[in-house]
């Protein structure tokens, strides 16, 4: 055992050993991970429970039926964003429609029994979304947890043609429960004794065209425009989609970074992704793993920049700057 483990991490140890299912077996080792400090005296502990959770996921590949089917979502495009809400607030609706999945929607709630991801098109790239099960105490299952964990952002749906003060409260109370806040870290001064998982958010008002003058959305965006991104929408009519979407990309506060062979032009089909304020140096790791140690320098047009000046591995990265790596 590698010293410094702290107690939480003996805590989700005992979840894994009461765990049943491989399912449950899984999310258990994935908060071991997660909690785990990352240095060489942990290195082995680590790569074994990677190993146990790709035995366990192979294992539960082979089985069929719902419970392999709601559970780990393969990641996919740029990044991934989760959409959380109570029953009936319109999270099914929004996947439909700006994405290219087709969850069932229906009047009545509690329809959502599983997480379905669909691709959201923004400009150049695709952002994952994933429809969620409603956040209702009594159906909040195991394999939840984990997916609004390793979520880049989650989108808090509110149903504006009720009450939103309460949605809100209840939604983060629920989300608290699978270790998970919304927002800064710090924005709340509390103590956690718990590891947390902190995620970018963002709020989205849904059923604007039922919310006469406005009135839950002028509640919503003065109780909490100081700490989240909020917007007004009608998944249903359309309303306010484009600009939806924006914000999510920039909530997720990514840049995309395009590549260019000397002499040839920049390929613009398929930008690198990268967390704003990354560097070349990053820039060229994520094109190849070697390529960050032997980056000379590198040629950068961009805004604001003259075209193809030469900068140095440590250069602030800039969302659209086309890159030519010198090795
Ligand atoms: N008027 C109006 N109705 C909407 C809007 N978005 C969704 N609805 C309706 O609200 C109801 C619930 O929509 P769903 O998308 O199934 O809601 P959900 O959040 O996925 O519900 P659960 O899966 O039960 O959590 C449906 O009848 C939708 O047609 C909207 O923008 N305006
Ligand atoms: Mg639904």
């Amino acid at each position: 055992m590698p010293a410094n483990l702290p107690p939480q991490y003996f805590e989700a140890e005992k979840t894994f050993r009461q765990a049943k299912s491989p399912g449950e077996k899984i999310a258990a080792l994935e908060d071991m991970l997660a909690i785990m400090p990352k240095h060489k005296g942990t290195d082995h502990l680590r790569a074994e429970l990677r190993g146990r959770i790709a035995r366990l996921t192979q294992q539960l590949s082979k089985r069929s039926g719902a419970q392999r089917s709601s559970m780990a979502i393969e990641r996919e495009g740029a990044a991934q964003v989760a959409i959380v809400g109570l029953p009936n607030s319109g999270k099914s609706q929004l996947i439909a429609s700006i994405t290219n999945a087709s969850p069932t929607i229906a009047e009545y709630p509690l329809t959502t029994h599983n997480a379905t991801p669909g691709m959201m098109e923004f400009e150049d790239i695709k952002i994952q979304l994933i429809d969620t099960p409603p956040l209702a105490p009594q159906i909040i299952q195991w394999w939840l947890p984990p997916i609004l964990r390793r979520a880049d952002a989650l989108l808090v749906m509110i149903d504006l043609s009720e009450e939103p003060l309460a949605q809100i409260k209840e939604i983060m109370a629920q989300l608290e429960k699978t270790r998970v806040k919304i927002g800064e870290r710090g924005d709340t001064n509390e103590t956690e004794e718990v590891v947390m998982w902190h995620k970018k958010a963002i709020i989205a008002g849904n059923k604007c065209d039922l919310d006469k003058d406005n009135k839950n959305y002028k509640k919503l965006f003065k109780g909490y425009e100081n700490r989240f991104p909020i917007i007004a929408i009608s998944a249903k009519d359309g309303t306010g989609l484009e600009e939806l979407k924006l914000k999510i990309y920039r909530t997720l506060d990514i840049i995309r970074v395009y590549t260019k062979t000397p002499g040839q032009k920049a390929d613009l089909a398929d930008p690198i992704i990268l967390p704003r304020g990354n560097t070349l140096q990053d820039a060229a790791a994520s094109v190849h793993k070697d390529f960050a140690a032997k980056l000379k320098y590198a040629r950068i047009w961009g805004s604001g920049k003259h075209d193809g000046i030469m900068a140095k591995r440590d250069h602030v990265l800039a969302d659209g700057d086309i890159i030519e790596l010198h090795l």
